[in-house]
């Protein structure tokens, strides 16, 4: 998946593990946890290589370390009840899938094979997390149970086969594969059956992201030599170019009745913010600073939008909030580390 985080550890180098730090912080009774949608943020915070996974109030309060371990803890998501947040981690050596309670207790690795794994996803349901791995030796998405077990894999292509995203049904994936030649999307069964593919336009088309009614899919493509937001119907019918600015636009986020798409975008020599109907019109400049504003992302009640930026901290980048037409901009975070990806519960 190309992350920006990820281009930043990699010019940090190598990570120094750092032996006997293990264990998930936090605490508390995981049935216990009581969630409001949209009062906390999770973000991925980083600093000298490592990673972590914090969570924070929307009012920027108890701002707290959920990992907690000194290896790389990364790709937070959200269960769909909140109450879980998956996760991996290279805590064993290897990146492995986790899961934790949303306070950071009852940390439970799922899988123990030791192969590279990213992109975590829940199912709708919150039984099932589909990845992506290279466990049988090239890149492929597999699911597993939330309790760890049964692991499948659902692609078989010797190519790479990743991005998974469940369609809000529970009973599709969409996914990104080179099996064609050039990155495309495809959509599967959740059993991996009926592999379609949506996109045929031999250029590199990615991160697929089914709207909250499932009708449509948002993706990114280089179609037209940039690369923009594209959005298609979910059959892979009316493929359009959203943005079609001639700048770099990323990061697409569903506002939650499905109506807008936000996304960053680099016009005027800025990242900032913009969202759009996904019928392409009433585009909306949201944030004009110039620094870097990225990852978009809609509180539930679609009053709100969460992102990063490193405006007025030099160094660090920061979770920030704003109401959808840009106002009360307010930064959360305040760690002296990266702030990246947030996302409300
Ligand atoms: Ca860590
Ligand atoms: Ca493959
Ligand atoms: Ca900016």
């Amino acid at each position: 998946m190309m992350r920006r985080l990820s281009l930043l550890l990699f010019l940090f180098g190598a990570l120094a593990l750092v032996p006997g730090c293990g264990g998930g912080g936090g605490g508390g009774a995981g049935g216990g946890i009581v969630v409001v949608h949209g009062s906390k943020i999770i973000f991925l915070s980083a600093l000298n290589s490592e990673l972590d996974i914090y969570i924070i109030d929307v009012d920027g309060s108890n701002e707290t370390n959920l990992s907690n371990d000194a290896a790389r803890d990364d790709y937070p998501v959200f269960s769909p009840s909140a109450k879980k947040i998956a996760f991996t981690s290279d805590r064993t050596g290897s990146y492995e899938v986790y899961i934790m309670d949303a306070d950071g207790a009852n940390v439970t690795q799922l899988t123990f094979d030791g192969a590279f794994k990213n992109e975590p996803a829940f199912s709708p349901d919150g039984m099932k997390i589909a990845f992506a791995s290279d466990i049988d030796g090239d890149r492929n998405v597999y699911i597993v149970d939330a309790s760890g077990a049964n692991l499948t894999g659902l692609t078989t292509d010797a190519s790479t086969d990743d991005h998974p995203a469940f369609s809000p049904d529970g009973t599709k994936i969409a996914f990104r594969s080179s099996r064609s030649g050039s990155p495309d999307i495809f959509v599967m069964d959740v059993d991996g059956m009926n592999q379609t593919r949506l996109t045929d336009n031999g250029r590199t088309n990615f991160t697929p992201l089914f709207s909250p009614d499932g009708t449509k899919i948002a993706f990114q493509s280089n179609l037209s030599g940039d690369q923009q937001i594209h959005v298609m119907d979910s059959d892979g019918l009316n493929q359009t170019n959203l943005s079609q600015t001639g700048n770099l636009d990323s990061e697409p986020a569903f506002s939650p009745d499905g109506m807008r798409i936000a996304f960053y975008s680099f016009r005027a020599g800025a990242y900032n913010i913009f969202t759009i109907d996904v019928a392409g019109t009433n585009e909306m400049q949201l944030t004009n600073d110039p620094s870097s504003d990225f990852s978009p992302a809609f509180s539930p009640d679609g009053t709100k939008i969460t992102f990063e930026s490193d405006r007025n901290m030099g160094t660090f980048s920061h979770v920030w909030i704003m109401g959808v037409d840009g106002s009360n901009q307010t930064r959360l975070s305040t760690m002296d580390r990266y702030a990246s990806y947030p996302v409300f519960n």
